[in-house]
């Protein structure tokens, strides 16, 4: 059986436990703290940056979400997350990149400030509100919303969902701006993700999550 070394209140990893309940795949799930809130460096030898989630299968240690979609995409076929079709295929690809890369990896910028409470001071938020404005928009013309972001429910729609739910929060604490207001395709094709029986038990799972950390 596989096992997934994961936070369930966060992001990443409730990425992969999204894919993991939607194909149905029998897994064990290890509540991890990543390197940085844990400093247990077992986690460093198995993540670039001592992050998580990371997958482990006959002895092999597997890091990146998106390498991890990959992985439980060719083990466990039967229910496909992405679409054979060269051109579907890569443009999901090109669609969970985005988001990725131009819209979390800059709102994470203030994950520490919106999240956790700590003062932040940042030079190039005005760029970091750019990048993420044309991110949002390009993802708009590319996508179809037909009613997913390509026709059936894919690993980009988990990443939508799981994206647009920090940067949310940020572009409102932020920059006092509402990027669900601004892009109604992308507001339209969330609140279709997010009501799937999967998306309610992640984003309860999230809550209490946070909860807990709060207290603690
Ligand atoms: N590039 C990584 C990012 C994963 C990531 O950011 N994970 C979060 C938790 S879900 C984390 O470990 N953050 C703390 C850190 O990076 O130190 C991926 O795609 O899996």
């Amino acid at each position: 059986m596989i096992k997934i070394y994961g936070l369930k209140f966060s992001n990443h990893s409730a990425m992969i436990r999204f894919a993991l309940m939607e194909k149905n795949i029998e897994h064990e799930w290890v509540e991890t703290f990543p390197f940085s809130m844990s400093g247990d460096k077992t986690i460093l030898d198995r993540s670039a940056q001592g992050a998580v989630p990371i997958l482990e299968c006959d002895g092999k240690f597997y890091s990146e979400t998106q390498a991890i979609m990959s992985f439980l995409e060719k083990k466990f076929p039967d229910k496909s997350l992405i679409s054979n079709d060269p051109s579907y295929y890569a443009r999901t690809v090109e669609i969970i990149k985005i988001f990725e890369l131009y819209v979390e990896y800059q709102a994470r910028i203030f994950y520490p400030s919106v999240f956790f409470g700590v003062e932040q001071k940042t030079d190039n938020s005005e760029e970091i509100k750019v990048k993420i404005s044309r991110g949002l928009s390009i993802i708009e013309k590319k996508a179809e919303f037909n009613p997913y972001i390509f026709g059936d429910f894919s690993y980009a729609d988990i990443y939508a969902s799981l994206v647009i739910s920090t940067a949310d929060e940020v572009c409102k604490k932020i920059f006092n701006w509402d990027i669900l207001q601004e892009f109604k395709k992308l507001s339209k094709v969330i609140n279709v993700i997010n009501a799937r029986e999967v998306a309610k038990i992640i984003y309860d799972d999230i809550a209490k999550g946070m909860e807990e950390l709060k207290k603690s």
